[in-house]
């Protein structure tokens, strides 16, 4: 039976925009697949290679911080590496984009990448509830889109699924933040 679930689609041309995507490295081969996916979309998209950067945190509770300052640090730093913003590099990065140079150019949206997958004690609820509060904080208060890339998972098989790598479904999430991204931050730009 097909699903009713997940937006209509609706493609925005985004060959002039500049998107960040930060991921967890935790659940590395889930995360993987769902940056790949919303790197695919956003190529779809037209968003050029050089306007994607790509930087990683060890888990999903430090993308919101992650987030806050390479929005800040689009805003205020002049040329250079984007490797500079976090003083991270590109080795870990999954997919064919690595951290590439960048103009002084703002990010256009951000999409935070992470699966958090419930064990036996509560550390799973309360890195969910922080980091879905604190994600939607960073983007009220700096006015640039953060697409909710973060997987709330009750066992693997729930992960997998939602990456395309499931036995069943094989709908990869990544897909919709990348089509989110671009529509958010072609939105944005109309709604000043
Ligand atoms: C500690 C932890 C646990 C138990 N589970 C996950 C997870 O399923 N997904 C994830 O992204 N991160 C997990 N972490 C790591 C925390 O997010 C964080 O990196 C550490 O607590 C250090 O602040």
């Amino acid at each position: 039976m097909s699903s009713i679930k997940g937006p209509s689609t609706h493609e925005y041309d985004g060959s002039n925009l500049r998107i960040a995507i930060v991921h967890a490295r935790w659940n590395e081969s889930v995360v993987d697949a769902l940056v790949v996916g919303a790197l695919n979309k956003l190529g779809q998209c037209g968003v050029k290679a050089h306007n994607i950067v790509i930087q990683s945190v060890p888990g999903s509770f430090e993308l919101p911080l992650a987030c806050s300052r390479i929005i800040a640090g689009s805003r205020t730093q002049n040329g250079g590496s984007t490797g500079d913003l976090l003083g991270f590099t590109s080795a870990n990065t999954p997919g064919s984009v690595a951290d590439s140079p960048t103009a002084s150019v703002p990010f256009d949206a951000v999409i935070a990448i992470g699966v958090l997958i419930k064990g036996a004690t509560m550390h799973f609820e309360y890195i969910c509830d922080s980091v879905s509060h604190a994600l939607m904080r960073t983007q009220l208060d700096t006015g640039v889109p953060i697409i909710f890339g973060v997987l709330t998972a009750l066992n693997e098989e729930q992960a997998l699924e939602r990456a395309g790598m499931g036995a069943g479904m094989r709908h990869n999430h990544g897909e919709d933040w990348g089509l989110a991204a671009v529509e958010m931050a072609t939105r944005c730009r109309i709604w000043g």
